[in-house]
């Protein structure tokens, strides 16, 4: 990890490591091609994340939303008092900035593995709130992490909106959620976003929108993995697809092989059939109880929840 002190008024970076190139030539070359859903998220990508979550098809970041403002004060009140805001996969920090007026941090804290994008965001915000102390960290939960030491230890709220938590797999959602337990003090807590189960349509629909922007943000990876490993994909040769897998309630994204190509980077390569799938993404949709049992299995305490009238999304507050 570098560390860079940028001065007055500004907030400080924390870097991320280079990412992994073994990890992905793995996925690659597995006989299933897969990659990480972190790969989605170079500079384009989070730009092309943010043009999602204004889409009509994508109902997930308005209904979230609506929620807040329905419901801002008893949020509010259910968390009372907390000196760090820790915002986890923090963007472009909007989110977390609507909740600044009521929740009165200290500290704020935004974690992106897209730190580039973050930094941008969060300078800008250092400008609008001067007497908030920020540090921007550059993270990536796939992998074994901690916080820093000069995050301060009292009352640490985390903060994981939009369903972020449903791009993890079960097993490790809960491991996740267990060691944010452990990174919480008496006092700490979480405000997260879920995503609950819907009409397969409307699932669907949000996840291969008519303007082709999540194509877009899916195809996208090709490039970030082109930069990072030197292979040669040619993003044209790929189609974005998209499906809700009733089984494991959950939307998957695909990308599938228009053409038989082969890809090659340093001295490997991987041939591909026309139709073949790299799968890169699952968006995990939960039923309230089972996430209020996950939270609980995880160590949390007491839990109380808000929707909206059709029941597509939940925001959940967790006493550590
Ligand atoms: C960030 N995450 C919660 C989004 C989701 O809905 O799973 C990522 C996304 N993938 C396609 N569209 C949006």
């Amino acid at each position: 990890m570098s560390l860079a002190f940028t001065g007055n008024n500004e907030a400080e970076v924390i870097a991320l490591p280079h990412p992994s190139q073994h990890e992905l030539e793995i996925g690659l070359l597995s006989d299933a091609a897969h990659t990480s859903p972190k790969y989605l998220y170079d500079a384009v990508g989070s730009v092309l994340f943010d043009a999602i979550c204004e889409l009509p098809e994508y109902y997930p970041t308005r209904t979230e939303a609506s929620i807040f403002t329905q419901y801002m004060s008893d949020i509010a009140h259910a968390i009372g008092p907390h000196s760090t805001l820790i915002d986890l996969g923090a963007g472009n920090c909007r989110k977390a900035a609507r909740l600044f007026p009521l929740l009165h941090p200290n500290q704020y804290v935004p974690i992106d593995i897209s730190i580039k994008y973050l930094e941008d965001a969060v300078q800008r915000l250092q400008q609008r709130f001067p007497y908030i102390e920020m540090t921007a960290l550059g993270l990536d939960f796939s992998k074994p992490w901690t916080l820093p030491d000069e995050i301060r230890s009292d009352k640490r709220l985390f903060f994981y909106p939009g369903s972020s938590i449903g791009n993890f797999e079960p097993s490790h959602a809960h491991a996740f959620l267990r060691h944010l337990r452990s990174e919480c003090d008496a006092d700490g807590g979480l405000l997260i976003g879920i995503d609950l189960i819907k009409d397969h349509d409307t699932l669907h629909q949000a996840y291969d929108d008519a303007l082709g922007v999540t194509a877009a943000f899916n195809l996208n990876v090709l490039r970030h993995i082109n930069q990072i490993l030197g292979s040669n994909f040619d993003v044209q040769q790929w189609r974005h697809h998209a499906l809700f897998n009733t089984s494991h309630s959950r939307i998957e994204m695909h990308l599938e092989a228009r053409t038989a190509q082969t890809v090659t980077w340093k001295n490997m390569h991987r041939h591909f059939l026309p139709g073949e799938k790299i799968h890169t993404e699952n968006s995990y949709k939960y039923s309230l109880d089972k996430f209020l049992a996950l939270l609980d299995s995880a160590g949390f305490g007491h839990a109380q929840y808000w929707t909206d009238s059709n029941n597509w999304f939940a925001v959940v507050y967790a006493k550590a």
